[in-house]
């Protein structure tokens, strides 16, 4: 089916968002695949507009002109070193698909790969998709043909998204030329695909277009028969016509209501034991893509509110931690880039349009304007955490005050103290012996006895977590 990601048993997709192909690929090497991650989530690859009067904003990548992959973050040819050099360590690659519509109405001119393009006379000639390939006018029901009422299901698939061209996703003709873009894609090595504005599109027109793709590379690594893996961003919080289950059948929906409980669940940690709420109509497990904030909520745009950022400090390293310990849906991780300006594009991108590359401090964060959440040292070990407990299901559940802790079936235990002080004898359900307490770098050793119980202590203010686990190298 589309909803398995293809990892060796690797758990955790990292969205690096606005990074270069080139840095990408070092990133793979040097640190995703000996930390253990899954996949790279990539901004969109493909051409989109320049949109210098904004400032390079980072949303210009969601404006496409063609499927030509030469984007802000690098070249076809820098793409394809990429997604080589990382399926070589065992890092798979999920693009950003950007396929409901084109550019805004109102823009035109060059894109990011020379095509020309004009939005208000639906000409896009680098694809090329020209006015009988959009959604016809008649169609959409509202009176300004954009998107105003999202209780109207006609309107929010058929009329314009924030003035964005929308795409006729019941042509045949759009579905070849978007299967084509996938196809180019899987052929190339990638994994999977996140289905942006997916809520805009129906979902037949998204299962006629996924059953035109080639089964995955096998010469990059991928079983023989293996299907990409595709999510669909749905933004799903209760209150509107549209549901996340809709598109259970052509794969994962994004779960934005997992961002509010775990901003929740911080704050209060009594409210930590609801976090998966399917009589809140959240995704089952296996349906769930699940992250702690992504692009837009970081900053304020789509589904935006209650949600623990980088901003947060020491919180979102809790917020994160807690979410990785869980065994709710398959985890995305966050990285960003430090912004004031909610438009701003990239460390660089005043500067032409362009995108400086991540420095690497000696320590391991990172520098140059990038915040590397993924590197944070609790973030990082919980990655390892989630890969070696996958599978079981949390137990032994014990949550007083500002204190929570748990173990994932017989194979690790997680705590953590919202005040970095702890100390208590719990039921860990593991195998007795020796453990690495993760966090710590192994500084800290943990004695399991004969009977499951073990002392496990917190003090440490700025990462108030403890993880220890069997299958660990820690
Ligand atoms: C830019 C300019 C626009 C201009 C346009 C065209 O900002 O002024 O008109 O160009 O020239 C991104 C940026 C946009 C940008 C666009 C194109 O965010 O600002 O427009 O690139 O450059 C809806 C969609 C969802 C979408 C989200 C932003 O359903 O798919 O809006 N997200 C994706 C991407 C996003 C991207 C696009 C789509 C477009 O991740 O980065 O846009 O490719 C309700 C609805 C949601 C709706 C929000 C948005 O949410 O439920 O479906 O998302 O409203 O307002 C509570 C509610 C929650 C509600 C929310 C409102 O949380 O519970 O339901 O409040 O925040």
């Amino acid at each position: 089916g589309y909803d398995i990601p293809y990892c060796d048993g690797r758990q955790t997709i990292v969205h690096l968002f606005e990074w270069k192909w080139t840095d990408i690929a070092d990133e793979c090497e040097r640190f995703l695949g000996p930390a253990g991650f899954c996949a790279v989530q990539l901004s969109p690859p493909n051409e989109h507009a320049v949109i210098g009067e904004d400032g390079f904003p980072w949303w210009q990548r969601y404006q496409p002109v063609s499927y030509k992959l030469d984007s802000r973050s690098g070249t076809r040819e820098q793409f394809i070193d990429m997604v080589q050099r990382c399926n070589a360590v065992q890092v798979r690659i999920i693009i950003d698909a950007v396929v409901n519509h084109m550019t805004g109405l109102g823009r035109s001119g060059q894109g990011s790969g020379g095509s020309n393009f004009n939005g208000d006379n639906l000409d896009f000639p680098g694809v090329p998709f020209s006015s009988s390939d959009f959604t016809p006018r008649d169609m959409c029901p509202s009176e300004n043909g954009q998107i105003n009422n999202y209780g109207n299901v006609e309107e929010v698939r058929n009329c314009y998204l924030v003035g964005l061209t929308d795409l006729y996703g019941a042509s045949d003709y759009v579905r070849q030329k978007v299967a084509d873009f996938f196809n180019d894609a899987i052929d190339i090595g990638v994994m999977g695909f996140r289905v942006d504005a997916a809520k805009h599109m129906w979902p037949a027109d998204l299962e006629a277009i996924e059953g035109k793709t080639h089964d995955l590379n096998t010469a990059a690594g991928f079983p023989s028969g293996a299907r990409p893996f595709f999510y669909h961003e749905v933004i799903d919080q209760g209150g509107e016509p549209i549901t996340v289950d809709e598109y259970f059948g052509v794969g994962r929906t994004t779960e934005f209501r997992f961002c509010k409980k775990i901003a929740w669940g911080i704050n209060d940690f009594g409210q930590l034991g609801s976090i998966y709420d399917p009589g809140w109509g959240m995704a089952p497990s296996d349906k769930a893509l699940v992250f702690v904030d992504n692009h837009d909520n970081q900053r304020g745009h789509g589904g935006a509110g209650d949600v623990l950022t980088y901003k947060a400090g020491r919180d979102y390293t809790m917020g994160v931690s807690f979410a990785l310990a869980h065994d709710y849906g398959f985890m995305r991780i966050m990285s960003s880039y430090y912004f004031d300006n909610t438009d701003a594009g990239p460390p660089g991108s005043s500067n032409g349009g362009n995108t400086d590359s991540p420095i690497i401090n000696g320590d391991g964060s990172c520098g140059g304007g990038w915040v590397c959440e993924h590197r944070w040292n609790a973030i990082s070990k919980m990655v390892g955490f989630r890969n070696a407990v996958a599978g079981t299901n949390i137990a032994n559940w014990y949550q007083v005050g500002d204190n929570v802790a748990f173990s994932r079936g017989d194979k690790g235990f997680f705590a953590m103290s919202k005040y970095g002080d702890f100390d208590m004898t719990l039921q860990t359900g593991m195998p007795a012996g020796s453990y690495c307490e993760l966090i710590s770098g192994c500084a800290n050793m943990v004695t399991v006895n004969g009977d499951g119980t073990a002392q496990i202590s917190i003090h440490n203010y700025e990462e108030p977590v403890f993880a220890i686990c069997v299958a660990c190298d820690g």
